[in-house]
């Protein structure tokens, strides 16, 4: 597209994206650190990092992008959080390093499509162009290894709370925001008495009946809507709930997965060589990691495989 052509408002945005593109020769705050051998999937969707925001767990997802790799990723929405940052900026360096990292990947060679949610619709215009090797995205579809069609989509489009009432879906988030705000506290509090951690939007999540009911009609309005489109299945984000469940419609199994979120559950979804599809919640695999300590370097694997290899010839 000549640049002549463009609105000003997106050729200025254009002219930050050659600078996007040359911010991974810029050093991260947190280096990247250098493993043994990462996980290599081939297909990762995350989405709902909420950047900008206290709530986003980002040495996790740090850790998590440290120690992943994949043909292709897509970043299914409310990657950056428009609305909060609109409010107050709060932007530390462990933000700018996730950004890093993933324009890093790009440059390495994997395929990023960014699919805006609602919390990153300003980005929406942008559907269509590419920033830094990032492709920007309404929706997509994606093809598995084992022949399956997926739709991969935001969500917010089912979400009625967010069709009908946006006045209503602004003041949910803010009261989400001080729930966050106050499980800091409790938790401070908590490990103080040597209590273990505690979430307390996850415990609401899953005592109020209301939001179970939520959840559960959001998927199957999700996977309905899939299924009318004749795809095999659907990929999503936005309810901040990681799932993967099998729907009829019409006769016809549709599959509505959810790559949750890292706000809390800290979830991704990946699709392995074979097609398989697996939710990680990577808390939990820190944890495994920790408790049987892998050699991190190169030369300590090899000298375990030596030794291995000893052991097998003895
Ligand atoms: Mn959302």
């Amino acid at each position: 597209m000549p640049k002549k052509d463009l609105p000003g408002d997106i050729e200025k945005f254009a002219a930050l994206g050659a600078n996007i593109a040359s911010f991974p020769a810029i050093q991260p705050a947190v280096p990247e650190r250098v493993i043994g051998e990462r996980r290599k999937f081939r297909t990762i969707w995350i989405s709902d990092v909420h950047l900008g925001t206290k709530g986003c767990n980002a040495n996790l997802l740090i850790d998590f992008l440290d120690h992943t790799d994949s043909e292709t990723m897509y970043l299914v929405g409310d990657i950056i959080d428009g609305w909060r940052l609109k409010k107050k900026v709060y932007w530390p360096a462990s933000h700018n390093d996730i950004v890093w990292r993933i324009l890093k990947r790009a440059k390495r060679g994997t395929r990023i499509v960014y699919i805006p949610g609602n919390h990153d619709e300003m980005v929406r215009p942008f559907a269509g162009m590419n920033f830094g090797g990032v492709e920007i995205a309404r929706a997509a579809f994606h093809d598995t290894a084992d022949g399956r069609r997926l739709m991969v989509l935001h969500g917010d489009e089912f979400d009625t709370i967010m069709l009908a009432h946006r006045w209503l879906a602004f003041f949910g988030d803010a009261l989400y925001h001080a729930a966050m705000g106050l499980n800091l506290w409790v938790n401070a509090i908590r490990r103080r008495f040597g209590l273990p951690y505690w979430s307390l939007s996850k415990a609401a999540k899953h005592k109020v009946k209301n939001a179970v009911e939520f959840i559960s009609k959001y998927e199957e309005v999700v996977a309905r809507a899939a299924g009318e489109r004749g795809v095999d299945g659907v990929v999503c984000g936005h309810i901040h709930t990681a799932d993967m469940r099998d729907f009829q419609h019409e006769g016809e199994t549709v599959q509505y997965y959810n790559d949750g979120d890292w706000v809390e559950g800290c979830n991704a979804l990946v699709e392995h060589f074979d097609g398989r599809m697996e939710i990680l919640h990577w808390a939990e695999e820190v944890a495994q990691r920790d408790a049987a300590p892998v050699p991190e370097s190169a030369s300590e694997s090899a000298s375990v495989e030596e030794s291995a290899a000893s052991r097998e010839a003895a």
